[in-house]
């Protein structure tokens, strides 16, 4: 992918993201929201690339985002929340949508509950990264850009 700002990648945070600060601090980190995009937006200048960050506490609006990055985005980056352990509706988007996708944990899903071990989503999404508290995204986005930019 040449660097080129007006190519976009689609962010989409899943239920309970918007917490993040006051949210389970110890599991999820500080950084609220507001701050995981604003470093966000400000990486992608640096990648020559775009970011457009969205979150929703519910699924189908989700679904819908994944759905309309068909004509709009060239990635996406989502961080599916709770949803990543139960949502077939979100995977079969993702698979329905074709576009390049990463997956981001703040925490190490799979040091936590046995629920959380299962991901519906990893294995429809290009890579994952997982545990690095606010960092997952950051890692995450420069990944995908770079999956972008070889094609592959
Ligand atoms: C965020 C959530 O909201 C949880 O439901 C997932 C994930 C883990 C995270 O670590 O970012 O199980």
């Amino acid at each position: 992918m040449a660097r080129d700002p007006k190519r976009k990648v689609l962010v989409l945070h899943g239920p309970n993201l918007n917490m993040l600060g006051t949210r389970e601090p110890e599991i999820y980190g500080s950084d609220s929201l507001p701050d995981i995009d604003r470093s966000l937006h400000a990486l992608a200048k640096e990648l020559g690339v775009s970011v457009e960050c969205r979150q929703s506490n519910h699924e189908g609006d989700l679904i819908d985002w994944v759905h309309a990055a068909l004509t709009q985005h060239e990635g996406i980056l989502i961080n599916p929340g709770g949803l990543t352990h139960t949502s077939v509706a979100l995977r079969d988007a993702i698979t329905a949508a074709g576009k390049p996708t990463v997956e981001v944990h703040l925490s190490n899903i799979h040091k936590r509950e046995e629920f959380r071990h299962r991901s519906l989503l990893s294995a429809v999404c290009v890579g994952c990264v997982v545990g690095f508290g606010s960092d997952s995204y950051r890692l995450g986005l420069r990944a995908l850009v770079g999956s972008l930019s070889r094609g592959k």
